[in-house]
């Protein structure tokens, strides 16, 4: 597969996702230095952080407070029950520091960024004005359309297990479920577009609820996004023909003029049948599986 038609794949697939995360453009600001936009929204997130504790019921449902002067609450940023965790994520070539808390992992599987995911969330600004809240969520969602804060953040927690409760009128319930809080600076949300009451440039504070996911494939290459990396890589930074497109968006993988698809359809199969990823093989008594493995097609 030559290299437009590879990118024209890639250009459907995320004008097709993209669409569903369409603002009206209502809120749209003009755009600021990145580096310098950020630098002013860290001393608000921190500020934030240092004068406002959290309580946190059995359901993990979250109310953010402010200390008020004397008061003797410890803060979000010094509360040691749910340690304040951070993470480097370089976007727009700007190291931002996400912090976030971790109130339970969860007991199932965590999805890549790719995946879609079942989450009840809640979103509010750092003026504790909430602009989005989703209790019992029903549909699955990609995560590869939302934010890019949440791609970098929900994919270290874990799914639960659902509650089986015959006849019950209610949506449907899950227990041990992954849940947690992320505090976004705006590069990593919305940055100078906004929406609904999202302003430009607003940070941007989720609790949020993992209860369940679908693996995808998005390159429908046959191979699964959570497979198109290995261990500990994220899937956005694993590129076996270092083409710039990384694996779950390449529909070639290796890169040799062969379509993944097609290297791991099964021969003489009729109807076409393809390996289970375990049982793709290698050949020549190399290593890589086959569709990595530019000498084997
Ligand atoms: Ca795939
Ligand atoms: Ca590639
Ligand atoms: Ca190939």
């Amino acid at each position: 597969m030559n290299r437009i038609s590879k990118a024209f794949c890639l250009v459907s697939l995320l004008t097709i996702f993209a669409a569903c995360k369409k603002d009206d453009g209502a809120n749209v600001a003009p755009p600021r230095d990145y580096t310098v936009q950020y630098a002013t929204e860290k001393v608000e997130i921190e500020d934030y952080l240092k004068t406002h504790y959290i309580t946190v019921d059995a359901n993990f449902d979250v109310v953010f407070t402010k200390i008020q002067t004397g008061g003797t609450q410890t803060s979000i940023w010094d509360q040691t029950q749910y340690p304040l965790q951070s993470k480097i994520v370089n976007s727009n070539n700007v190291d931002y520091t996400v912090y976030y808390i971790v109130l339970s992992e969860g007991i199932g599987q965590s999805p890549t960024r790719a995946d879609n995911v079942l989450t009840a969330y809640r979103g509010i600004l750092l003026d504790g004005t909430q602009f989005d809240y989703t209790p019992f969520p029903q549909t699955q969602s990609p995560l590869i359309s939302s934010i890019e804060g949440w791609q970098e953040i929900i994919p270290l927690f874990k799914t639960g297990e659902y509650i089986d409760i015959p006849n019950s009128p209610d949506p449907p319930s899950f227990q041990n479920f992954g849940s947690g809080i992320m505090f976004l600076p705006s590069g990593l949300g919305y940055y100078n577009s906004g929406r609904g009451l999202i302003s430009a440039y607003d940070s941007l504070i989720f609790t949020f609820k993992l209860y369940d996911l679908e693996y995808t494939d998005l390159d429908g290459d046959g191979i699964l996004n959570k497979d198109e990396t290995v261990p500990g890589t994220d899937i956005d930074d694993y590129d076996t023909d270092g083409d710039e497109v990384p694996n779950y968006k390449d529909a070639d993988d290796d890169g040799d003029g062969y379509f993944t698809k097609d290297e791991i359809t099964i021969p003489n199969s009729d109807p076409v049948e393809y390996y289970e990823f375990d049982a793709i093989p290698t050949c020549n008594g190399g290593t890589l599986k086959k569709h990595l493995d530019p000498s084997c097609h």
